[in-house]
């Protein structure tokens, strides 16, 4: 056996868009180390086997699959590739030493990889880029290669170019090692040593290559201007080299399906992907103990209950142990959907914890000021509720698991609108929730898109004399107020005074004319909460017997229920303020979209940190943008993203007015 390079498992993630051939890349990498029989056509061996991935006909989480090739051990975290899912993956590579985006060979594809290049660029991750497919593709590598320049931060080393035979691709030549890969339809592969006539076709590209990395090695720099040509384990080295420092992205190709090139990657992990020191420094706690572990994942199973997924950063864990105050009370192996008991796991090894109290998916336990994965802003809401009462104490304990699975998911309770709304990534990522919610953890739920929050107020002022008065058996109720309502300008809230002369009103009734009021504003004439109005309680008159708290609270909100129809009630509709990023090529579009949704366009700029990218500061009406972030993924190939606050109330009359407060009527009709 070939003794390995390394002590503690290399972490691998697999990255790129959906359907680019991550999976397939996985199951044929465990094929080809033996760690899986040899699948028969179209059998899948490591599909993820979940009820959301069932009901999505999706991966939604990550697989995580070990192999032994050459003597090293590697775990591979197999990534879901939506863009709505883009949490789990950045929780998932802040843990791995390297991380492969498969790609598809096509050009019009790449721009899609833009977001997920950011990510990994971002948090420091090395990464290299499989292009996929190749054994169906007619592509040209320069287009490709352009496209990619594009979209990467780094300068993209181009290690392989394709051979074609009758306009086919039929193998590639390694411009590192000068060798000729030719494959077979069947898998074989053949090496051809001394094909100099293809290796002086791609003298160019090989040049190219080596002045890329020239760039970043002085060596090498001299090397090529003294036309000497450099030794291949010199140039491997600096690719290593390289590729650790994030200096570049090497791309290789391949085909997953037909094992075409997966050797070849297997050989750049195992010599050129950076050991262990390096995810152990990007994960480390500011204060640690002797031990400590970064959660790259939380998962509720059905019969397991809680489990932890977890990178030893230093120490180690050991069943039964405590780490920082939390207590391993079960440790295993993961290898796909089999989970194998362990006892121990050192420095490096990514393990499942069971029932690990307190502590959620981006934590790092044993220590305290580590760098975490940041959240995604939310982008899409849904309003959910439950039918029957009885099952709110089982929506928030299932709100509370599927919050520590995935703090891409918030949950925040409407006073205005009195929803609960669920906050997430989009239509695939509400999905996840909801078969969560329903299927896995057996909540009855409704889902339904979220109320906008509305409000009205007055433009005149006006006096109102209201009394309430009832006589019924016994002692009566009797309230007479004077009330004095006028406008305030927007945003100055609600101002309640009073200006009683003589004693007309008792002081103790005072705050209960001023309740009765307050109560009538949370739904004025137009049936929204009534703002910015200021009410004056100028005078009235009780009664010795029959005035009460109650009396008094009722004559204030009948006061206001009298007065306000006069005042000349405007709706209000909220507006907000969004940031719209994508890439520069879809501005026109996301222009007009902005200006159909009734949005107006603030201020145009370069996105910092993000070549190619800018940013649209604007403002939009809250009920445009419900769906806002579906038709701006739709424009931009998947890239564009937002963030979005409050900014403001404005009066909307005409027929939007008419179509609100139609709808409303037909809400209350409910
Ligand atoms: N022709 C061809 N098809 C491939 C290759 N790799 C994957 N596929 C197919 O592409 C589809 C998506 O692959 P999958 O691994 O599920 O993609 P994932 O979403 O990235 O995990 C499947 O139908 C695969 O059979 C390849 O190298 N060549
Ligand atoms: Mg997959």
């Amino acid at each position: 056996m070939t003794s390995g390079t390394q002590t503690s498992p290399r972490v691998v993630a697999l990255v790129g868009p959906y359907s680019s051939g991550k999976t397939t890349l996985l199951e044929n990498i465990l094929f080809m180390t033996d760690t899986t029989r040899r699948r028969s056509t179209g059998e899948r061996v490591f599909a993820d086997d979940s009820i959301e991935a069932k009901t999505l006909s999706m991966g939604v989480d990550i697989n995580v699959a070990e192999a032994e090739y050459l003597g090293d051990r590697y775990i591979f975290v197999d990534c879901p590739g939506s863009i709505e899912l883009l949490q789990e993956m950045r929780n998932a590579v802040h843990a791995a030493d390297v991380a492969i985006v498969v790609a598809e060979p096509e050009p019009d594809k790449i721009q899609a990889l833009s977001p997920l290049l950011h990510e990994l660029e971002a948090d420091g991750i090395p990464h290299l880029l499989f292009i996929n497919k190749i054994d169906h593709s007619n592509v040209h590598i320069r287009d490709l290669a352009g496209a990619l320049e594009e979209v990467s931060a780094l300068p993209c080393v181009l290690r392989h170019v394709p051979v074609r035979e009758g306009g086919e691709i039929s193998g590639f030549v390694d411009l590192a090692s000068r060798r000729v890969y030719h494959y077979g339809t069947d898998g074989s592969r053949e090496v051809t040593c001394t094909a100099d006539g293809i290796v002086d076709q791609v003298a160019d590209d090989r040049f190219q290559m080596m002045e890329r990395l020239a760039d970043f090695h002085d060596d090498l720099m001299e090397e090529l201007l003294d036309d000497i040509d450099p030794p291949s384990e010199e140039i491997f080295r600096d690719l290593a080299a390289d590729l650790r420092a994030g200096n570049i992205m090497p791309v290789l190709m391949g085909s997953a399906l037909n094992s075409y090139g997966i050797r070849r990657l297997m050989k750049a992990l195992r010599h050129e992907m950076p050991d262990f020191t390096l995810a152990a420094k990007r994960m480390m706690p500011k204060n640690s103990g002797t031990d400590a572990a970064y959660i790259l994942k939380t998962k509720y199973l059905p019969h397991m209950g809680k489990l932890s997924f977890a990178r030893v950063i230093k120490g180690c864990l050991a069943d039964g142990a405590q780490v920082g105050g939390a207590r391993i009370s079960g440790l295993f192996s993961v290898n796909g959907p089999e989970l194998k008991k362990s006892t121990r796991a050192e420095a490096g090894d990514l393990v499942a914890i069971a029932r690990l109290d307190g502590a959620v998916t981006g934590d790092t336990i044993g220590g305290s000021g580590a760098p975490a994965p940041e959240k995604l802003p939310a982008v899409y809401a849904q309003a959910i509720e439950v039918p029957d009462r009885k099952d709110e104490a089982k929506l928030s304990e299932a709100l509370s698991k599927l919050l520590e699975e995935d703090p891409s998911f918030e949950v925040e309770h409407r006073e205005d609108t009195g929803q609960l709304l669920l906050w997430g990534q989009g239509e695939i990522h509400m999905r996840t929730a909801r078969t969560r919610l329903t299927e896995k953890y057996g909540v009855n739920v409704r889902f339904s898109f979220p109320r906008v929050p509305y409000k009205e107020t007055i433009r005149k002022a006006k006096v109102q004399h209201s009394r309430y008065k009832k006589q019924s058996g016994g002692h009566g109720q009797f309230g007479d107020v004077v009330i004095e309502v006028k406008p305030r300008a927007i945003g100055q809230g609600f101002e309640f005074e009073e200006k009683i002369h003589g004693g007309s009103i008792p002081k103790q009734y005072i705050s209960s004319v001023e309740a009765g009021v307050k109560e009538y504003l949370k739904q004025g004439p137009l049936g929204f909460p009534v703002v910015d109005v200021a009410v004056t309680l100028t005078d009235g008159q009780s009664h010795s017997v029959d005035s009460s708290d109650m009396a008094f609270k009722m004559a204030g909100r009948m006061a206001m229920a009298d007065a306000l129809p006069g005042c000349e009630p405007v709706l209000l509709e909220p507006i907000e303020h969004v940031r719209v990023m994508a890439p520069s090529i879809h501005m026109a579009k996301i222009n007009a979209m902005i200006t159909t949704r009734r949005g107006q366009i603030m201020g145009f700029d370069a996105r910092a940190g993000w070549p190619g990218w800018d940013v649209i500061d604007a403002q939009m009406p809250a009920s445009e943008m419900q769906d806002l972030i579906i038709e701006l993924r739709s424009v931009t190939q998947g890239t564009g993203t937002f963030e979005h606050k409050f900014d403001h109330l404005n009066e909307i009359a005409g027929r939007l007015k008419d179509d609100v407060l139609s709808g409303r009527v037909a809400d209350r009709r409910h």
